[in-house]
């Protein structure tokens, strides 16, 4: 495996690091984040002792799959990407791991085989091209094409929230105040704007019922006239109420994301309104696509490495939307600055990316990184540097695996329902559709 440069890019250790972060009460469909959340720190080294890292989900299934995945990478080359699929095909998902199990408190749909494996699969592939670039002093951007645009802008991720997590559970203290009218989520896009710059805006609804959002939207709308901003109740509305939500709002939305569940019904809604309708639900896999895309039940499609199997995936994922017309945004579930890295470099290499990407990143107080990635005037600059240009802190490192060590299990899995329930012992997740 040793190419021009003289590197050796074989794979000699790789390393796995779970670890609970932070996360504020921030409020969805299924229930409220809980105050710790599992990911996955992956770190690839290779025979001339360059490290690559990757981050992916860190609840136990994938753990169970990256263990053994990680020991048959050794020996492997970094460069090659395509074998990260074939290797993956070869270890076994337990049975009980896919079987009327949901993904990511419950907001990716029913968990297969498939999706799990290309979770992790996304966390080792940027861990090699992070890896491969260093060993050829080219960024990650480089690898993939080459970057079409020297910034990648990010929409401020609005969320109803608590002031604090429950009372008697373990839990950090973060600076965002409670948020739960259109008052609060105002008051939280303009804290948005002060600390990032960020131009577009994002709600996630299906919290309140949609007259309530509806005027939170109102209140952004009155607040930051001329802003792109979208709201997304990940599924909770049946076809009827998703049409009169679109209905008062089609003036400043810049597109609605996932306002009821399945293709089905997607379209129904897609039929009846001009508004562009985007997913991360009813189109997270290749198989998805052609009847999908087919019944016009989707203008915009939420790529995300981790769903899609990486950095190359979610570029051919654009390059299929590109042929069918539909346009391209980015999806974001809880991570850390690696993940937001490797997001920054794959988008900056869409050509057809129109709109700005979402990010949970600054909903994290804590990283791993020895210097968190910044975000300034909503945008982040992508790194020319080697690799993915971020540099890992061990202690920082440590010190979030040794929090997940000391945890009793509780946190270990996202299970947003279970959150609700230490507030609100009643909490069962609402059936679809909700209103
Ligand atoms: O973190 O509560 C959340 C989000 O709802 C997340 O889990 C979703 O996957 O942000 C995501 C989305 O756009 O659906
Ligand atoms: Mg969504």
């Amino acid at each position: 495996t040793a190419p021009a440069t003289g590197a050796d890019l074989t794979i000699t250790d790789v390393r796995l690091t779970p670890i609970l972060v932070a996360d504020p009460p921030l409020l969805n469909a299924q229930g409220v984040h809980q105050p710790y959340t599992p990911r996955l720190i992956i770190e690839i080294t290779t025979t001339d002792g360059i490290t690559g890292l990757g981050e992916t989900y860190g609840d136990t299934k994938y753990l169970e799959l990256a263990r053994p995945y990680a020991q048959k990478l050794i020996g492997r080359s970094v460069a090659d990407l395509n074998g990260l699929f074939t290797v993956a095909d070869e270890v076994a998902v337990a049975k009980e791991r896919v079987d009327d199990q949901v993904d990511v408190g419950g907001l990716r749909g029913v968990q297969t085989a498939d999706k799990l494996r290309l979770s992790v699969v996304s966390g080792f592939e940027v861990a090699c091209l992070d890896a491969l670039g260093k060993a050829q002093g080219l960024p990650v951007h480089a690898l993939l094409g080459g970057k079409v645009r020297d910034t990648v802008e990010y929409s401020g991720y609005l969320f109803y929230k608590w002031g604090e997590h429950p009372k008697g559970i373990d839990s950090e203290q973060d600076d965002w105040g409670e948020a739960l009218d259109p008052s609060g989520i105002v008051e939280q896009a303009r804290t948005f704007r002060r600390r990032y710059g960020f131009r577009s805006f994002k709600l996630k609804g299906g919290v309140f019922e949609p007259g309530q959002e509806i005027a939170a939207i109102r209140a952004l709308a009155e607040a930051f006239p001329g802003s792109p901003l979208r709201l997304d109740p990940n599924g909770a509305w049946s076809v009827d109420t998703s049409l009169q939500v679109i209905e008062a709002l089609k003036d400043v939305l810049e597109y609605m994301e996932d306002p009821t569940l399945g293709t089905a019904a997607m379209a129904a809604v897609s039929a009846r309104t001009d508004t562009p309708l985007a997913t991360n639900m009813c189109v997270t896999t290749f198989d998805e696509i052609k009847e999908a895309f087919t019944r016009d039940a989707v203008q915009v499609v939420l790529s995300d490495h981790h769903y899609w199997g990486g950095l190359r995936n979610t570029r051919d994922l654009a390059a299929i939307c590109r042929a069918f017309g539909v346009g391209v945004s980015m999806h974001s579930n809880t991570h850390l600055g690696i993940s937001l890295a490797a997001m920054t470099h794959v988008a900056a290499t869409v050509p057809n990316l129109h709109h700005a990407c979402d990010s949970h990143y600054p909903w994290q107080s804590e990283d791993v990184l020895s210097e968190r990635v910044a975000f300034r005037d909503g945008a982040v600059t992508v790194s020319d540097a080697p690799g993915l240009g971020v540099t890992l802190d061990r202690d920082k490192l440590d010190a979030l695996h040794q929090r997940w060590l000391d945890d009793d299990g509780q946190m270990r899995e996202r299970d947003d329902a279970a959150a609700m329930r230490v507030a609100d012992p009643d909490w069962e997740t609402p059936a679809f559709p909700r209103w």
